[in-house]
């Protein structure tokens, strides 16, 4: 079975998008999201998969998210997403090219949204032959509210029913999480242009 790493940033109320952008410019959070995806073994790419509304709001000149196996989920015919993006019509057919594909072997596969996307992923279950999301690498917005977002992420951890255990979700430590990603992640609530947002990790049993 395949293992899927969602990776978002979201509000409290997990809003994650405003009319097809994100509602908020945050150079540093980016940077992390582009290492986090980057950082493979030599020889190995991450994969990131992602709907066509995401691909559309990656601007142009960042697209195909260099250094990556790029794969978007569409099921549009005469769409043209450039020459080196993989164009699956499912998550289930872009799943079993990524595994089999050697060249460059796949390491991680990411999923960066969207919302639909992101929605249908975290459904599927433990069980499922397509994929299982066992982590999300969740960038929590604390502040502002940011009460124009449009678009939200599936409130996946759930009501409170005690902690540590969110519906299955437990939040792994610091030190987990960097070892995770492969570097040091701030601890605590970062700031960057009057935002206040803070780096996790969620893991469940796969
Ligand atoms: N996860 C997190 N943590 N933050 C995000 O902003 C985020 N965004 C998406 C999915 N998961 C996320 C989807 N949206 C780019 C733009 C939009 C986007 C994802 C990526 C993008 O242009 N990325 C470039 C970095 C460009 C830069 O340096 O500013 C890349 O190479 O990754």
């Amino acid at each position: 079975m395949s293992k899927l790493t969602l990776i978002v940033a979201a509000t409290r109320t997990n809003g994650i998008g405003e009319h097809g952008k994100l509602p908020w410019h945050l150079p540093k959070e980016m940077s992390y999201f582009q290492r986090v995806t980057c950082n493979a073994p030599s020889g190995q790419k991450n994969a990131v998969v992602m709907g066509r509304h995401t691909w559309e709001s990656i601007p142009e000149k960042f697209r195909p998210l260099k250094d990556r196996v790029n794969v978007v989920i569409s099921r549009k015919e005469n769409y043209h997403f450039g020459e080196s993006v993989q164009v699956h019509r499912d998550l289930a057919s872009a799943m079993e090219q990524l595994r089999s594909q050697s060249d460059p072997a796949v390491h991680r596969t990411f999923l960066i949204g969207g919302a639909m996307l992101y929605s249908a992923c975290l459904q599927l279950p433990k069980t499922s032959p397509i994929a299982f999301v066992d982590r999300v690498l969740l960038t929590r917005v604390i502040a502002p509210s940011f009460d124009r977002c449009n678009v939200f992420v599936p409130d996946f951890l759930g009501e409170w029913i005690g902690a540590p255990d969110f519906n299955g979700w437990k939040q792994a430590t610091p030190e987990a999480m960097s070892e995770w990603v492969g570097f040091e992640v701030p601890e605590g609530v970062q700031e960057e242009n009057g935002v206040q947002y803070e780096y996790q990790l969620w893991v469940r049993d796969s």
